[in-house]
C-alpha cells in the first residue's frame, strides 16, 4: 500500500457509489413530504393586479397557498445583492414571490403547497392571476435604447457602467496608442445566451422539529444558504443545519443563495409543522434560475509589423437579464481576463450591465471568460490575417516571457486584489500544443482548417475555506471541508492529500463535503477554488494532526519526534522499523478517556479492557483527541493557463461543421490527480463545443424563451464531442504550500474561440459570433461570396 498519493491518477473513490445508482440526490429524500409547485410569471414584464386563489382551494390534498402578501416582513424581502460593487449604481433582485411586477418569465409569483406534486400542480392550474402586461424589453441593442424600461427607476435600462484603463509605459492611453499604431482593426462580436443546464435542477427538502430545522438543498454553498435561511426566518444559526446531498451537477447556477425556494420552503416547513419538498423540472430550469454568456463586444486594436498590439479598446454591452444577485461578477471577469496569456501596451475596456426582460444572469462554468478569451483570440487571428503571418507568431509576440512573474497586469481582479499573475510558462505551452496537434505540418485545405485558443485562468480566490481532520481508535482518519461537491471528484483528490500527508492508506480515509453539521465555515465551490483553497485547509489541519501524532508517539517510543515518521499508518523511528506504534494507538492515548476499538489496540496500550479507567489529566496546551483544524485564506488568486487547438471539416454542401481532432495543453501547477484533472478537462470541452456550436436561449420579440426544453435547446452528444488529447504542464504556484492552481473550468473557455479559429481558417470567412450553426455558416458563405 502506497501512502504517497498527491499526483496519482487514483480511480475516483465516489463513481462506484454514483454509477451504481446508490448516490442519494434531492429528490431521492423526504418522499412522504408534502410538496410545493409554483404559479409563475407567463408573461415577460407585467404588473400583477389581482391574484384568486379561490378557485385552487377546493382542490382535495391542498395544504396551503401563499402569495407575497402572506410573507411576514423577513421572508417577503427583495434577494440580497451577494456581490455589490460601486459600479453597480442600480443593483435590482427579485423578491422571493414577485411583488406587483414580474419582470421575466418564469418569475415565481405564488406558492402552492399539497399532498404531492400533482395536486400542486392542478391547484397552480386553478389559481388565476390578473396581468396588465407591460412592453417587455427584449434584445441589448433595444435595451440600452432606454425607450422601455424594465425597472421603473433605471434610466436606459443600464444597472453598471464601468470602464477600466491601463496605460502604456510611455503613459498614453488605449485610444491613443490604437490611433498612432502602424496598423488598426476593428470589429464587433456576438456572444448568445446559454446556460449551466445541470442533468440535476435545484431542489430543497425541509424539516422542523419544532426547535431544529434541517434542510436539504442541491447546492453549491451549504454554509451560506445556512446564513441567508437562518437569517430569513429569524432562527439562530446553531438551530439550522443545511446539507447538500449528492449534487447532480451545478456549474455555476447553483452559487446563488439564496434561492426563492431555498427560503420559501423551510419557511413554509416551519410555518406548517410539516416537512415539504421542491424539486426544479427542466421547463423551470429553463425560465426560473440563470442564465450567462450574452455579450455584445465593440474591439478596436492597433498593433505594429511584428502583430505587437500597442493597444486595445473594448466596450462590451452586457445583458443581464431582469435581476443582478450575483452584482457584475461575469462583466468584470470578461474584462479581467480578456488579457489572457498576453502583454499589452495599452488597454482599455468599458462594460454596461444592461437590464432585460429575460431570465437573470449569473456566473455559469468559465463565468465571463469565454466571451473574454473569444474577444482576445479572435483579435490576434484577425491581426494574423491582416499582417499575413501565422496565427501562432503573432501569439508568440505578445506572450508574457517565464521570466516576468510574477507578472502585474495592473488591473483589479474579481476580488478586488491586484491582478497579478503569479507563474507559468506560456511559450513552453504554445510550443507544446503546436507539437500536439501537428501545427506546422498541417495541409491546409478547402473545408478544413485549424485554430487554436489560448487563455489564462484566475483560480483559487478567497477568503477561505477550512478543513478538519480526526483520527479515530480504529485506525481510520475522518477528513470534512464546509464546500460541496457537485462530481468534481472531491471525495477521491481530498483523500489524496490526506493520505499524503499523513502517511495513513487512502483506504482508511473517508471525507465529508457540504454538510453545515460537520464544517460550519465555508464559502462554496465555485471559481475553481476547492483544490486550491479547501486542498491547502486541508493539507494544513493534517499537518496539525501529524505534528500532534508525532509528539504522542514520542512518549510513547522514547524517541524524539523529529526522528519518526508515518508510513502505512504506523508511527516509527526512522531506521527502526520495529519500534512502531500505529495510529490508531496513538488516538486511544489522545484521549484520556481512554476507549480501544479491539483488543490488539488495547493490549497495545496496556489496558485491561477496551475501555480504561486510567483516566490522566488532558496535558496543557493541549487538546483531547487526536483531530485538528485549520484554514487557508490566499492572499490573492494563483493564474491556471491552458492552450487548445483543434482540427475542423466543413461541409461544402451543408455546412456542417466536424471537429476532427481536439488536443489541450493545461497547466493548474501541482496535480493531485492528473485523471480527475482530465476529467474535468474533458466535461468542460463538451461544454464549450456546446457554447461554440450549438446551445443558445431563444427569446421572441415577447420575451417568451422559445427553446425552453432538450427538444429545443441542442446540447452536444457524446457523438459532437471529438476525441480529447491531453498534456500537462506543471508550473507551481509559489502562493500555496500544495502548488496547486485550479481546473474545473479550464475546458469550457477558448472552445468557441478556437473552434471560430478553425472555421475561419477552412472558410476563409470572419467568424464573429458563438454559437455558429450550420445554417448561419452557410449564410456567412452566401454574403461572402456575393
Ligand atoms: N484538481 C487536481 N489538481 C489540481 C487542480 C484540481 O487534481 N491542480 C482536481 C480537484 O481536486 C477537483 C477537481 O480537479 O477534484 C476540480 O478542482 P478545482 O479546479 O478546484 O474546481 P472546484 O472543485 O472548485 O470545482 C468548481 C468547478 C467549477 S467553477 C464548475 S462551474 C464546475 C467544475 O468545477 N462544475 C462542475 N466542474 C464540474 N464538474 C462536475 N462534474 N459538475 C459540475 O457541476
Amino acid at each position: 500500500m502506497t501512502t504517497r498519493l498527491f499526483g496519482e491518477p487514483v480511480a475516483r473513490r465516489e463513481d462506484p457509489r454514483l454509477l451504481t445508482g446508490q448516490g442519494r440526490y434531492l429528490d431521492d429524500l423526504g418522499r412522504d413530504a408534502l410538496a410545493a409547485a409554483f404559479v409563475r410569471s407567463p408573461h415577460a414584464h407585467a404588473r400583477i393586479r389581482d391574484i384568486d386563489v379561490g378557485p385552487a382551494l377546493d382542490v382535495p390534498g391542498l395544504v396551503a397557498i401563499y402569495t407575497w402578501e402572506d410573507l411576514p416582513e423577513r421572508v417577503g424581502r427583495a434577494l440580497p445583492l451577494l456581490i455589490p460593487h460601486p459600479a453597480l449604481t442600480h443593483g435590482r433582485t427579485a423578491y422571493p414571490l414577485a411583488r406587483h411586477v414580474v419582470r421575466h418569465v418564469g418569475e415565481p409569483v405564488v406558492m402552492v403547497v399539497a399532498a404531492d406534486r400533482y395536486t400542486a400542480e392542478d391547484a397552480c392550474a386553478l389559481i388565476e392571476v390578473d396581468y396588465e402586461p407591460l412592453k417587455p424589453v427584449v434584445g441589448l441593442e433595444e435595451a440600452v435604447q432606454g425607450a422601455q424600461l424594465v425597472h421603473d427607476d433605471v434610466p436606459g435600462n443600464v444597472g453598471a457602467h464601468l470602464v477600466q484603463e491601463v496605460a502604456a509605459a510611455d503613459g498614453r492611453g488605449a485610444r491613443e496608442a490604437i490611433e498612432t499604431a502602424p496598423h488598426t482593426l476593428a470589429f464587433r462580436l456576438d456572444i448568445e445566451r446559454s446556460a449551466s443546464m445541470p442533468l440535476e435542477g435545484r431542489g430543497v427538502y425541509a424539516r422542523w422539529d419544532g426547535h431544529d430545522l434541517r434542510v436539504y438543498s442541491s447546492t453549491q454553498t451549504s454554509t451560506s444558504v445556512r446564513m441567508a435561511v437562518a437569517a430569513a426566518l429569524g432562527l439562530p444559526l446553531p438551530q439550522v443545519e443545511v446539507i447538500a446531498p449528492d449534487v447532480g451537477g451545478g456549474f455555476g447556477v447553483k452559487i446563488v443563495h439564496p434561492w426563492p425556494e431555498e427560503i420559501l420552503i423551510p419557511w413554509a416547513a416551519m410555518t406548517l409543522g410539516r416537512e415539504l419538498k421542491w424539486s426544479e423540472d427542466r421547463r423551470e430550469h429553463f425560465i426560473s434560475s440563470a442564465h450567462e454568456r450574452g455579450q455584445v463586444q465593440y474591439v478596436r486594436a492597433g498593433f505594429d509589423d511584428d502583430g505587437r498590439v500597442l493597444g486595445l479598446d473594448v466596450t462590451i454591452l452586457h445583458d443581464h437579464g431582469a435581476y443582478t444577485p450575483y452584482g457584475i461578477i461575469v462583466p468584470i471577469v470578461t474584462s479581467t481576463q480578456l488579457l489572457g496569456p498576453y502583454k499589452l501596451g495599452a488597454y482599455r475596456v468599458e462594460f454596461s450591465a444592461v437590464y432585460t426582460n429575460t431570465v437573470q444572469v449569473t456566473p455559469y462554468r468559465g463565468a465571463g471568460r469565454p466571451q473574454g478569451v473569444f474577444c482576445m483570440e479572435r483579435t490576434m487571428d484577425k491581426i494574423a490575417r491582416y499582417l499575413g503571418k501565422d496565427r501562432t507568431e503573432v501569439r508568440a509576440v505578445n506572450l508574457i516571457q517565464p521570466e516576468e512573474f510574477p507578472y502585474d497586469q495592473r488591473m483589479t481582479f474579481q476580488d478586488g486584489r491586484p491582478l497579478i499573475y503569479d507563474s507559468g510558462n506560456y511559450p513552453e505551452m504554445l510550443r507544446m500544443i503546436k507539437e500536439l496537434i501537428g501545427w506546422d505540418d498541417f495541409v491546409r485545405a478547402p473545408g478544413r482548417g485549424i485554430g487554436i485558443g489560448c487563455y489564462v485562468e484566475g483560480t483559487g480566490v478567497g477568503p477561505y475555506e477550512g478543513g478538519h481532520v480526526q483520527v479515530t481508535s480504529d485506525g481510520r482518519v475522518h477528513v470534512s471541508t464546509g464546500l460541496t461537491s457537485q462530481g468534481q471528484g472531491h471525495e477521491t483528490a481530498f483523500a489524496q492529500i490526506a493520505a499524503t500527508e499523513l502517511g495513513v492508506p487512502i483506504e482508511r480515509i473517508s471525507v465529508v463535503t457540504g454538510d453545515t453539521r460537520r464544517f460550519g465555515y465555508a464559502v462554496g465551490t465555485f471559481a475553481s477554488r476547492a483544490a486550491v483553497v479547501s486542498g491547502n485547509a486541508i493539507a494544513l489541519a493534517c499537518r496539525k494532526v501529524r505534528e500532534k501524532a508525532l509528539r504522542i508517539a514520542a512518549g510513547a517510543l522514547e524517541a524524539d519526534p523529529s526522528d519518526l515518521q508515518i508510513t502505512d499508518g504506523v508511527v516509527h523511528v526512522v531506521g527502526a522499523p520495529t519500534a512502531s506504534i500505529p495510529l490508531s494507538t496513538v488516538a486511544v492515548l489522545a484521549n484520556p478517556l481512554r476507549y480501544a476499538f479491539d483488543e490488539e489496540t488495547a493490549k497495545a496500550t496496556q489496558f485491561s479492557g477496551t475501555a480504561s479507567p486510567d483516566r490522566p489529566p488532558v496535558a496543557e496546551g493541549e487538546e483531547p483527541g487526536l483531530e485538528g483544524r485549520d484554514y487557508y485564506s490566499p492572499i490573492r488568486s494563483t493564474f491556471a493557463a491552458g492552450m487548445h487547438a483543434a482540427v475542423v471539416e466543413t461541409d461544402p454542401d451543408t455546412a456542417e461543421i466536424r471537429i476532427v481532432r481536439y488536443a489541450v495543453v493545461h497547466d493548474c501547477g501541482r496535480l493531485i490527480n492528473p485523471m480527475i484533472v482530465e476529467g474535468q478537462i474533458h466535461g468542460g470541452v463538451a461544454q464549450g463545443v456546446g457554447g461554440a456550436l450549438y446551445e443558445r436561449m431563444v427569446y421572441d420579440s415577447h420575451g417568451q424563451l422559445v427553446n425552453a426544453s432538450f427538444m429545443d435547446f441542442l446540447m452536444p452528444y457524446a457523438t459532437e464531442v471529438p476525441h480529447i488529447e491531453t498534456a500537462h504542464l506543471e508550473t507551481p504556484s509559489p502562493l500555496n504550500p500544495l502548488g496547486i492552481k485550479g481546473a474545473g473550468e479550464a475546458g469550457v473557455i477558448p472552445v468557441s474561440a478556437v473552434i471560430a479559429s478553425a472555421i475561419e481558417d477552412a472558410e476563409g470567412i470572419a467568424i464573429d459570433r458563438m454559437p455558429i450553426s450550420p445554417s448561419e455558416l452557410f449564410g456567412l458563405r452566401t454574403a461572402h461570396a456575393r
